[in-house]
């Protein structure tokens, strides 16, 4: 009897560590880090960045900026809805992010509407 019930410990035990073991690994592989993108003086980094269906764009302003900077999406794919969410609403000079998940397909052309000409970015999106 008393045999039984350390078995029945031991397998309990084993059971609740291959949970814990499932739990802990289950965030990363569902949900991958957005990629960090640079908002500097005068430019996007990197200019081109290449997602799977999902995933996340976190762009951050740098600390060294003097210049105000935003992120407007100038054009995306066709099938994209909510194309107004893809752009921020005000400028910033530093002390600012954003983050955006990306689950339509296609090409997408951002610029900072401040330095047109300077500053723009390439996002792929691939299924
Ligand atoms: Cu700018």
């Amino acid at each position: 009897m008393r045999a039984l019930r350390i078995v029945t410990i031991a397998v309990v035990a084993l059971a609740l560590s291959g949970t814990a073991a499932t739990a802990a690994n289950a965030p990363q592989k569902s949900k991958s880090k957005p990629k960090e993108v640079s908002v500097a003086d005068f430019y996007f980094g990197p200019e081109k960045v290449t997602l799977k269906e999902g995933q996340s764009i976190n762009w951050v302003w740098a600390e060294a900026n003097t210049y105000p900077h935003d992120v407007h999406l100038k054009s995306g794919p066709k099938a994209l809805k909510g194309k107004a969410s893809y752009s921020t609403k005000t400028t910033a000079v530093t002390n600012a992010e954003f983050e955006k998940t990306f689950t339509t397909p296609g090409t997408y052309k951002f610029i900072c509407t401040i330095h047109p000409t300077q500053m723009h970015m390439t996002v792929v999106v691939k299924k």
